[in-house]
Order: C-alpha cells, then sequence, then structure tokens
C-alpha cells in the first residue's frame, strides 16, 4: 500500500500528550523518526484560542494529532454537560482553525463511538453518522466530537486542508483516569474491585444492569491505528476503530474481578444509567487499510491492572 504521507523527519505535535491517548501515541510516534511536540497543560491552554494561534505559530509542526478532550465516564458525562460540551467544541475549534490559519495541512482529530445515534444498525458503519438521535447520558460529548469531525471535513472542502477523523470504541490502558466516580467502567470497576478487597468486602456494587454490551479497545491499539491512518487515510469520512469484539457489562465485571482476586459477589445498581444498550462499530474501512487490533481483553485487563498497582495511590 502506499504511504501517501510520510511521517519520517516531520515535526508532529500530538495535543493531549499527557492524556491516556495522547501518550499512547507519543509512545509509538517514537518509534517513527519524527520529532515529536508535547506541551504540557500549563506550558499550553488549548482552551485559550491566542495561545494556541501564538504557539503554532512558534513551533510551526507539519502533523497534528488532537487527542486533547474533557473526558468521562457515563456519570461525568451526564453530570457536567456544559464543560463536555464547551471544553471539547473549544479545543477543537482552537485547534482546527489555528492549524488552518498557519498552514499546518495535515491534522487527525479524535472522535468517538458516542457520535452514532443510539438506535443505530450494529455493527454501526460510519454512514450512521447523524442518522438519529444520539444516546442522552453523552449527548453533549457527542455533539462536541460530530463538531469537531464536521470541522475537519469543512476544512478539506474549502481550503483542501488533508484533515481526518477517526472514531476508536471505549477505550482503556495504561495512564487512564481509575477514579471510581468519573472514570470509565474499566478503571473505575478496576479501582473498586481492588479497594474492595483490601478492604475484604462481600460485595461489589456495579452499576446499571449489566446487561448492555460494549466493545474495548485497547488504548496501545488505538494509537497505532492513528499513525496508521496518518500515513494511509485522507478521504473525509471519519473513520471506526474498533476490534469487532463485544461483552456485557456483567461479563466484563467478572473478568476485571477475577483478574483483580476480588472473590465476593456483584450487585447490580440499576438506580445508575446504563446508557446505550449496544455499541459495537464495524471497523471494516480501517481493516481493508491494513490495520487491525492485537492485544486481547483478558490481555489487556491484566496488563493495566499491572500499571494501576504501580502508578497509583490507594
Ligand atoms: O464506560 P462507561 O462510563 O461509558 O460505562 P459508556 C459503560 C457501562 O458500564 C455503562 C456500566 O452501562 C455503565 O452503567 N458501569 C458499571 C460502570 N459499573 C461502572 C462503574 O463503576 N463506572 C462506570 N463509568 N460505568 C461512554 C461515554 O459511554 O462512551 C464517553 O460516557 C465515551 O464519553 C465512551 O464517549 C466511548 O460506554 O456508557
Amino acid at each position: 500500500m502506499i504511504e501517501l504521507f510520510k511521517l519520517r523527519g516531520k515535526k508532529i505535535w500530538v495535543a493531549g500528550s499527557t492524556g491516556m491517548v495522547g501518550s499512547a501515541v507519543v509512545r509509538e510516534l517514537s518509534k517513527e523518526e519524527c520529532l515529536i511536540i508535547a506541551p504540557n497543560r500549563k506550558e499550553l491552554d488549548l482552551l485559550d484560542q491566542l495561545s494556541v494561534n501564538q504557539f503554532l505559530k512558534i513551533t510551526k509542526p507539519d502533523i497534528i494529532v488532537i487527542a486533547a478532550a474533557t473526558v468521562g465516564g457515563i456519570l461525568a458525562n451526564s453530570t457536567r454537560p456544559a464543560e463536555f460540551i464547551y471544553e471539547n467544541i473549544t479545543i477543537a475549534g482552537n485547534i482546527i482553525h489555528g492549524a488552518h490559519i498557519n498552514e499546518i495541512n495535515r491534522l487527525l482529530f479524535l472522535g468517538s463511538a458516542c457520535i452514532y445515534p443510539r438506535e443505530a444498525e450494529q455493527p454501526m458503519t460510519e454512514e450512521a453518522l447523524l442518522q438519529g438521535r444520539l444516546e442522552p447520558t453523552n449527548e453533549w460529548y457527542a455533539i462536541a466530537k460530530i463538531s469537531g469531525i464536521k470541522m475537519c471535513q469543512a476544512y478539506k472542502m474549502q481550503y483542501g486542508r488533508d484533515y481526518i477523523s477517526a472514531q476508536p470504541n471505549n477505550l482503556y490502558g495504561t495512564h487512564d483516569n481509575f477514579d471510581v466516580n468519573s472514570g470509565h467502567v474499566i478503571p473505575a470497576l478496576m479501582q473498586r474491585a481492588h479497594l474492595a478487597k483490601v478492604n475484604c468486602e462481600d460485595e461489589l456494587s456495579v452499576w446499571g444492569t449489566g446487561s448492555v454490551l460494549r466493545e474495548f479497545l485497547h488504548v496501545d491499539d488505538c494509537a497505532r491505528a492513528l499513525i496508521h491512518l496518518l500515513k494511509f487515510y485522507n478521504d473525509d469520512i471519519p473513520i471506526n476503530i474498533g476490534t469487532g469484539e463485544e461483552i456485557t457489562i456483567k461479563e466484563l465485571a467478572i473478568k476485571v474481578c477475577d483478574i483483580v482476586g476480588f472473590k465476593g459477589k456483584l450487585i447490580f445498581d440499576d438506580n445508575k444509567p446504563d446508557g446505550s444498550p449496544r455499541k459495537l462499530l464495524n471497523s471494516d474501512r480501517i481493516k481493508n487499510l491494513g490495520w487491525k487490533s492485537s492485544i486481547k481483553l483478558e490481555e489487556g485487563l491484566k496488563e493495566t491492572y499491572e500499571w494501576y498497582k504501580i502508578n497509583t495511590m490507594h
């Protein structure tokens, strides 16, 4: 397959480089003989348009990966809608417009599988975008992500910019947010199961009915997919990234408890939201470009738990 864009010798800004996805992208890019620029939050405020423009004017990267976002699990999404919509729209707007006015021609924007309608036909193809109503628990985040995707398409259409977007399914892995309230299901359950084990508790509460399905993608697989897309993809269709495998939250909770070594009973708390009933991506498009996931859920969960034990305070 012809490499459309060479990364070798290029200066690449990874926006959000201290987060879970950004740090994985930096790790993968460091194998590519390119120059990575990765300012942290204190060095660059992505919500400040002037600072972003100034930064781009001075550093002039050849390529930008937007892995920066305000993210969180189902509870954070549904209880902090203003932060999720404002911060994510602003980050996307500042960086995409800033890239354009600074003549930066290549950019990859990270979307999310929650951009698709709640009732979309499964597995969801890229064509399902904007064909129905969004899942209410994360519509604010989804609208912001759809805005970023649409900006990439608009700047490509009007100015011929090579800006692309990709949406991975539910991510997990090292450098995740393990907070029990604001985290996504895997890190939150891991932390909760770990604490229940340490405190010799008999029960563990799992949010929702446990019957909904999710497709989980390891962040290192995601980072490899993003780099693959930077090299080989330039269509305006935002492209799906998934494993093709799904699991119920109940099965996931059992797996997490096995790995952590918590032997108590699982209690399903249906006062907490379930969110989407099912969210499986059709990832044929990226598979046809020569990428597929390589980390099995079981293996990824074990590695994540090892990282959690070494790197978090508990
Ligand atoms: O990972 P999660 O928060 O996000 O929740 P979504 C997935 C499922 O796990 C839901 C259940 O059905 C939760 O009710 N769950 C069980 C738990 N126990 C827990 C727990 O302790 N913590 C959490 N968080 N969930 C996300 C969006 O939706 O999808 C994100 O909120 C993002 O913004 C992501 O777009 C792709 O899969 O429901």
